[in-house]
C-alpha cells in the first residue's frame, strides 16, 4: 500500500510530511574508485534510489557542488585519496555542506579516525561486508532527513517572507516598514544625508468601493502599489500602511527630488483610469500625497511621519489630488 503524504491530505507540516516519507527514490552519489565494490554497493542501493558512481574524488567534489543529491556516499578506502579528506572537503563547500555523507568503512577502520570522520561531520556509517538491508535502511534514514530539513527551510523562509509582506500588494507590511525606518532615519542622521518619507492616500476610495465591489476595490490597489513600484528607486522602501494609505521611505534624497517623484507618480495615477477586471468597467483614481524630510539631530522617525501625515491632510483639505511638503 502506498504512503499518503500530508500535503494529499491538505496539511502541510514537515513533521507531518517526514513520517509519511518513505526515504526512497533519492538521489546516490556514490564515491568509490574500487570497481567490484563500487558495483556492489550500486547495485543495492538501485534497488530504491538512482546511483550516479564517481571514482574520482576530485571530480566527484564538482559533482556533488552541481547535481541535486539527496546523499553522498563515500568509501572511506579509497586508493587514490584519503575519504576522510573528502568529507572534510564536502563540509567546506557551501553547495554540499547540507548533503548527508553515509561512509563506507572497513571492519577494522582505526576507530579514531572513525570518530575523526563524525567529527568532520559524516552523518552515518556502513562497515564491510555490507548488509544489503542495513545499507538501504541507513541510506533512507538520510535521504528523509535530508528532505525534511529542507521542508523546514523553506516554511520557515515562507513564513518569514508572509510575516512582512502585505499580500494584496506584494508591497512590504506596516509592520517591515515600522522595523527598518529607524535604522534608516538614524544612519541618515549619522551620515548628514537627507531622507523623505512620502505618505500616500488614495482619494475618495470608499466610493470606489461603493461602486465597484470590494474585489474592484482591491484590483486599484495592486494596480496602485504596481505603478507606485515603477515610480520609486530600488533602495526606496515602500509599504502599504493599511487599508488604502502607503508610505515610502525615501534615503539619500531631499525634499525637491522627492516632490519631483510623487508629482510624476500622481499624474501616472490621474492620467491612466484603472481597470476593474470583473466587469471591464474602468475607474478614475487621484492621489493625495504629504511629504516630509529630515528637521535636524534630535528628528526621530514617529516626528517625520508625522509632519508627513499633516502634509497629507492639508493636501486633503485643499482639494486631494495633490501633492504638499
Ligand atoms: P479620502 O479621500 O478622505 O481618503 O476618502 P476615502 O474614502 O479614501 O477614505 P476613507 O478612510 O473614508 O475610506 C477608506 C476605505 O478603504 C474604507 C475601507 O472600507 C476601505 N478599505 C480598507 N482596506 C481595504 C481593502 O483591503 N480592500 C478594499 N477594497 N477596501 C479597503
Ligand atoms: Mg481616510
Ligand atoms: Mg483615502
Ligand atoms: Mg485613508
Amino acid at each position: 500500500m502506498r504512503a499518503v503524504t500530508s500535503r494529499e491530505i491538505g496539511i502541510e507540516n514537515p513533521v507531518l510530511e517526514s513520517i509519511a516519507d518513505t526515504g526512497r527514490g533519492g538521489r546516490v552519489l556514490l564515491i568509490d574508485d574500487r570497481e567490484s565494490s563500487w558495483d556492489r554497493i550500486a547495485g543495492m542501493l538501485s534497488a530504491e534510489h538512482t546511483v550516479d558512481v564517481e571514482p574520482d574524488p576530485a571530480e566527484a567534489l564538482f559533482r556533488a557542488a552541481d547535481g541535486e543529491y539527496d546523499i553522498v556516499v563515500v568509501s572511506l578506502a579509497l586508493q587514490s585519496f584519503d575519504g576522510l579528506r573528502l568529507c572534510s572537503q564536502l563540509r567546506s563547500l557551501d553547495r554540499t555542506r547540507n548533503v548527508p555523507v553515509l561512509a563506507v568503512a572497513d571492519a577494522d577502520e582505526e576507530s579514531a579516525r572513525l570518530n575523526r570522520g563524525l567529527e568532520i561531520g559524516v552523518n552515518d556509517y556502513v562497515f564491510r561486508p555490507i548488509d544489503r538491508n542495513e545499507l538501504l535502511a541507513r541510506a533512507r534514514t538520510q535521504v528523509r532527513k535530508k528532505r525534511f530539513t529542507e521542508r523546514l527551510r523553506d516554511n520557515v523562509q515562507l513564513s518569514i517572507e508572509a510575516a512582512i509582506t502585505d499580500a494584496l500588494t506584494g508591497l512590504h507590511n506596516r509592520r517591515y516598514m515600522e522595523t527598518h525606518v529607524s535604522t534608516l532615519v538614524e544612519q541618515a542622521i549619522a551620515r548628514g544625508k537627507p531622507l523623505a518619507v512620502l505618505v500616500l492616500d488614495i482619494d475618495f476610495f470608499k466610493a470606489i468601493n461603493d461602486t465597484h465591489g470590494h474585489d474592484g476595490g482591491d484590483d486599484v490597489l495592486r494596480e496602485f502599489a504596481m505603478r507606485l513600484r515603477k515610480s520609486i528607486r530600488g533602495i526606496d522602501l515602500a509599504c502599504r500602511f493599511g487599508g488604502e494609505e502607503f508610505v515610502v521611505v525615501m534615503p539619500d534624497t531631499d525634499l525637491g527630488v522627492a516632490a519631483k517623484v510623487a508629482e510624476r507618480l500622481r499624474r501616472r495615477i490621474a492620467s491612466e483610469p484603472f481597470l476593474i477586471h470583473a466587469t471591464g468597467k474602468t475607474v478614475e483614481v487621484t492621489i493625495s500625497v504629504g511629504l516630509a524630510g529630515l528637521g535636524g539631530p534630535d528628528d526621530n522617525p514617529t516626528k517625520v511621519l508625522k509632519r508627513a501625515d499633516e502634509a497629507l491632510y492639508r493636501a486633503k483639505r485643499d482639494g486631494r489630488n495633490r501633492v504638499v511638503a
